[in-house]
């Protein structure tokens, strides 16, 4: 088979040089304290990058990024529709530059995602014989896994294999491979990448039904023999309604099974819901914003009074674990980036991070500092 692989490495590198007006601006500001500096002897950093990310078009933001977090994971950019978009073709053109962003500020990389049911390209979706996605299956793993082993810190091999209750997602690999499949692209991430950490991460894998379904899952690749790392949980929540003491009995069981726990995907909602669950299936979706928006010019203080106190809680619960957590990741650097303001509602303004649209820290971001006084 013929692969083309368009490298990083034959890109030219563009230079953004930010206006002397910004630069002024962002000298004079006072020094914040730095999360990656606060908790480096408990935790690493992380946050989701997007591609203006990546590419540093934004001085702003890439001050903050660098200064704050020692962790990143890809928002989209290691998806199958991008990094594979035809049977024979993969484009690791932004991938590799985040892994040279990463290298060049001491910021680890976590892979995101190998094996996933939703952003997968025409081709695959579109594969009805078994035999041609167990070959796409390996074939992706394998290629991907190889080109980035001693480049990414860990990947997230199988992300979002469970439903609500516990049971397997009917999604195109378990109905084409059968249920073995997440140990078999944990066996094929392992051979690939031997010296990169292997994860399982899903959403709602705090709650007692879908939190059996990952233990399940964890013990199978075990008893197989297979390397397994780590469990992402992924930490999609509302600020008023954080499940503590689901929290914590996930972080107990999961280490208990041997494997490191993370948060990878951190945000907390202060928008009305409209139903009333944690939900991160990005195929959920409820209607446009009209008269479901509350907060459209700035979030008040109340509100910043809960986020603020979800975000302690979450972090004396984090620290009173250190032992058994080995990274938090918010997903998206500030306000303006969260998927949540457009999802399950398209167009809203939430607020779900600790920067908001001008990267200024919130007070939750001073609540998360003060937890380690
Ligand atoms: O944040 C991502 C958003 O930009 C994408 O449109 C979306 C599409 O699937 O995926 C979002 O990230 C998801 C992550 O990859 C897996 N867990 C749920 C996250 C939020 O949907």
């Amino acid at each position: 088979m013929i692969k083309i692989f368009i490298s990083f490495a034959t890109i030219t590198t563009t230079c953004f040089f930010a206006p002397i007006q910004i630069q002024a601006q962002i000298q004079d500001q006072q020094p914040i304290p730095s999360l990656k500096e606060t908790f480096k002897n408990e935790f690493l950093i992380g946050t989701a990058l997007n591609t203006s990310q990546i590419l540093e078009k934004d001085v702003t933001a890439n001050k903050l990024i660098t200064q704050q977090f020692n962790a990143a994971t890809p928002e989209n950019i290691m998806k199958a529709e991008i990094i594979h978009p035809t049977w024979n073709q993969f484009d690791f053109t932004l991938a590799d530059k985040l892994v040279e962003y990463g290298r060049k500020n001491n910021i680890k990389i976590n892979g995101h995602t190998l094996i996933w049911h939703s952003q997968l390209p025409r081709f695959v979706r579109q594969i009805k014989s078994p035999d041609s996605l167990a070959q796409f299956f390996a074939d992706h793993i394998t290629t991907i896994a190889s080109h980035y082993d001693g480049k990414v810190l860990s990947w997230d091999v199988v992300n979002e294999a469970l439903e609500e209750n516990g049971s397997l997602r009917k999604s195109i690999f378990l109905q084409q491979l059968g249920e073995g499949y997440i140990v078999e692209a944990f066996r094929l991430a392992q051979k690939a990448a031997p010296h990169t950490e292997l994860y399982y991460n899903d959403y709602n894998i705090e709650q007692p039904k879908k939190r059996a379904g990952a233990i399940e899952i964890i013990k199978k690749i075990k008893a197989a023999g297979v390397r397994i790392d780590g469990v992402g949980i992924q930490g999609h929540w509302r600020a008023s309604k954080i499940p503590l003491a689901e929290i914590e009995q996930s972080i107990l069981d999961f280490s208990a099974l041997g494997v490191k726990v993370m948060f990878t995907e951190l945000d907390l909602s202060v928008l009305p819901n409209p139903w009333d669950s944690d939900n991160a299936d990005v195929s959920a979706t409820a209607g446009n914003s009209k008269g479901k928006d509350p907060y459209p010019n700035g979030l008040p203080d109340s509100m910043q009074t809960i986020l603020a106190k979800g975000y302690e809680d979450l972090f004396r619960l984090f620290l009173k674990h250190k032992d058994k957590i080995s990274r938090i990741t918010f997903w998206g650097v500030n306000d303006g980036q969260s998927w949540l303001n457009n999802f399950p509602i398209r167009g809203r303004t939430n607020y779900p991070t600790l920067f908001d649209r001008t990267y200024t820290a919130k007070p939750a971001f001073y609540a998360v500092i003060a937890t380690k006084k």
